[in-house]
């Protein structure tokens, strides 16, 4: 294909992003963080750990894409709309973690690598924070962390890709 007439060339298709595209989904409230209960999730706000995780993908040669909602179809569509186009997926559902059938459902029709990702160890909370519905169909899951979590799951999925290779 020549350059005249073609598609246009956007960050994802360039040589400098060969290793494709991950995506990083954040779920209801998760705007707050840096605001609201520093206790627990700290004094970062998102944008901070999405740039904590920009950095990782960068250094692995990957390009971030993020999308925050608190909206549950909002984030299943994002799945959706990753399908062939992004490499992988990482997603903080917030509490939907804990409740949502169609991010299950979403997550188990994607064909690359995914992590489910938790700034506090929802395992030492509340118990209706034990259960993730989520779990059972991702590749695996960082919690506790906190910011460290960012840069953690971006190289597993990097990492993830390596072994198991490009999607089609
Ligand atoms: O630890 C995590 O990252 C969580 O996904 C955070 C969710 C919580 O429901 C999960 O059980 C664990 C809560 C996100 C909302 O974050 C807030 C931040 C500041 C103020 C209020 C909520």
């Amino acid at each position: 294909m020549t350059d005249q007439g073609g598609p246009a060339r956007s960050e994802s298709t360039d040589s400098r992003w060969a290793g494709g595209v991950i995506l990083l989904l954040s779920g209801p409230n998760l705007s707050l963080l840096g605001r609201r209960q520093p206790e627990i999730y700290g004094r970062e706000t998102l944008a901070d750990h999405e740039e904590t995780a920009r950095q990782a993908a960068d250094r692995g040669g990957y390009r971030l894409e993020v999308l925050q909602s608190d909206h549950e179809g909002e984030l299943v569509e994002a799945i959706h709309g990753a399908r062939g186009r992004c490499a992988g997926v990482i997603i903080n559902a917030g509490a939907l973690s804990h409740s949502s059938w169609s991010l299950h459902d979403a997550l188990a029709a994607f064909p690359g690598p995914s992590v489910e990702l938790h700034l506090s160890n929802p395992a030492a909370r509340e118990p209706f924070r034990h259960r993730s519905v989520l779990a059972p169909v991702v590749d695996g899951s960082v919690a506790g962390f906190g910011g460290l979590g960012y840069r953690l799951a971006v190289e597993a999925i990097i990492a993830l890709v390596g072994t198991r290779g490009q999607m089609p």
